[in-house]
Formats: structure tokens, sequence, C-alpha cells
């Protein structure tokens, strides 16, 4: 069980803007495996920076093409855990909260769905950084499906024939400019900035916790071990996101 210092609690009751951004760890207790984790089976010869570029896809398109087919199968097998749920409650509870991920799992959408059901429930902006590992965009005139006919090869683009690629962020290149947008002003405009689940060194979401401390923000981290981040945070929480964050929630809103 964890101990939160009273301050903690009274900030975030009180905070009327609360932005969270959330990477691999926070997906990890539903069974996915974090981005920098070491890979199994036949992919153990592989390191996933190595994959996750335009580079890779240009020499290898099969073999990046065949990398996501994998785990966007593991994806489809898994539910969001506890910690995604006491966000979307979070984000229930705050007036004004931005959800900040930099995970292409959709799992923080599925919560909120969940959630979604009562009529009551108040939606919030959710954020995708680094784009859905379910949706695929043409390579050559940049369409975006997702859905597509699975030929065993790399599949086409209905419309041009050039090859279908996941719709994610591969290193070196942009960020969609309106989610992004939207990120910094959610992190310099917020009270309270959670940082949860990420190694934080992925520019630009790692800048995002800094912006918001700049501006003044109170910044929480909850993380497994430190990060680049944990010396300029206020609160390190060390532990499972699945458990720290249902147990924050229930201090900071005890009717939740
Ligand atoms: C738990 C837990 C539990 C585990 N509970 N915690 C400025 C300076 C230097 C470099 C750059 C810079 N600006 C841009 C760059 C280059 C590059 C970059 O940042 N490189 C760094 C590696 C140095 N950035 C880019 O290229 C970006 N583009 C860009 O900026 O364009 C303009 C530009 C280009 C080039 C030069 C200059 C400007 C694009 C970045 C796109 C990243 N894409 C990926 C792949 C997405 C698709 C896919 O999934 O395959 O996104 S890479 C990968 O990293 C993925 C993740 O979203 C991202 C972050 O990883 P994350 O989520 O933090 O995961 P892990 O595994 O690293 O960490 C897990 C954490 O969880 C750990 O801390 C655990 O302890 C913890 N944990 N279990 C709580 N249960
Ligand atoms: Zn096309």
């Amino acid at each position: 069980m964890t101990e939160f210092p009273d301050i903690l609690i009274r900030v975030l009751r009180q905070a009327e803007r609360v932005a969270a951004l959330t990477g691999a760890g926070v997906s990890q207790e539903s069974g996915l495996r974090t981005f920098r984790d070491a890979q199994t089976g036949l992919w153990q010869q592989y390191k996933p920076e190595d994959l996750a570029s335009p580079e890779a896809f240009t020499r290898d398109p099969k073999l990046v093409w065949d990398w996501y087919a994998m785990r966007r199968e593991k994806v489809r097998e898994v539910q969001p855990n506890a910690g995604h749920y006491a966000l979307a409650e979070m984000g229930h509870r705050v007036p004004h909260f931005t959800l900040i991920t930099q995970n292409v799992d959709g799992l923080h959408r599925k919560a909120e769905q969940t959630l979604k059901v009562s009529k009551t429930f108040r939606v919030y902006p959710i954020l995708e950084l680094h784009g859905n590992i379910q949706r695929v965009r043409c390579s050559e005139c940049g369409m975006v499906a997702d859905a597509w006919e699975e030929n065993g090869d790399v599949p086409r683009c209905a419309g041009c024939g050039g090859m279908l690629r996941p719709d994610v962020v591969w290193f070196g290149e942009s960020l969609p400019r309106s989610e992004l947008e939207a990120a910094v002003e959610a992190a310099r405009g917020c009270q309270v900035f959670l940082s949860v689940g990420t190694s934080g060194i992925v520019q630009p979401a790692a800048a995002l916790p800094f912006a918001a401390k700049n501006k003044g923000a109170v910044v929480v981290e909850v993380n497994l071990e430190p990060t680049p981040l944990t010396e300029k945070a206020d609160f390190f929480l060390q532990g499972k996101s699945g458990e720290v964050l249902p147990e924050l929630v229930r201090a900071v809103w005890p009717q939740a």
C-alpha cells in the first residue's frame, strides 16, 4: 500500500487542469512488453529501435510489416489494466484532463469506452502522439485506413499501389501536428502533470514534463525505476502503475 503525501492529495483534488503522459510501462501489466524490453523468439536478434524507422522499412519492408503484425495480434488479445482504468477515472473527476500517450496500443481509449457507458461520465481528450498500430497508412499517398487485405506480403494501397505501413511515428519522423500542439498546450497550462511508465528518453514527448514544470506545474512521476525526469519531479511514486494509480485515485477521491 503506497502512502501519499497529504500535499499531493490536496493539490490533485483541487486541480482544475491535469495532464498525464503515458508510455509502454502502463500497458506492461496488460501483458504487452515495453518498448525497450528484450525481445523473444524469432525477434530476439533485432532491437526495436532498429525496426521502428523509415530506413528499416525501406531496407526490408516485409520484416518490419511482420514485426508490427505480430505486435498488432498481441494488442488485440489484451485488455486495459487497473492503471488505464485509474487514469480514465481521473479523467472523469478532473474538470480539464488531457491524456497524452506515446502508446500505439489504443488501450486508453478502450478503458475510456468501458467507463463511458454511464451517461454522467465526463469525456476527455486522448492524444496519441505516436499513432495507432491498428491503422495503416500508404507510404506513397498517405491514405489512412483501419481495414486492409492481408496477402502474405506487405499489403498495397487500393488507390495508388504504394506499400501500406503501420500508421505509427517512427524515429526521424514528425509527430501528428495537432496532437503535439494540443499536448504542449496541455503541459504548459496544467497544474499537475503526471508522467507514467515512460523511460523519458524519446523526444519530443520527453520534453513535456519539463515544459509543465517550467510553467509551475507540480510534476508527479510513476515508474518502476528512476528516469532522467526523476530528479526534477516533485513526487516520484515508485511502483507498478496498475497498483499505484488506483491507490492514488482512491486517496484523492475516496468516493470513487
Ligand atoms: C513501468 C512498468 C509498470 C515498466 N508500471 N512503469 C532531441 C534530442 C535528441 C534526439 C532527438 C531530439 N528530437 C528528436 C530526436 C530523435 C528521436 C529521439 O528522441 N531519439 C532518442 C532515442 C534520443 N525522436 C524522433 O525521431 C521523433 N521525431 C521527431 O522528433 O521528429 C523531428 C526530428 C527528427 C530527427 C531529429 C530532430 C527532430 C519521433 C519519435 C517516435 C518514437 N516512436 C516509437 C515507435 C512507435 C511505434 C512502435 O511502437 O513501434 O515510439 S519509439 C518507442 O519509444 C515508442 C514509444 O512510444 C517511445 C517511448 O518509449 P516508452 O513508452 O518510454 O517505453 P520504454 O520501453 O522506453 O520504457 C518503459 C518504462 O516503463 C520504463 O521506464 C520502465 O521502468 C517502466 N515500467 N513496467 C510503471 N508496470
Ligand atoms: Zn496510396
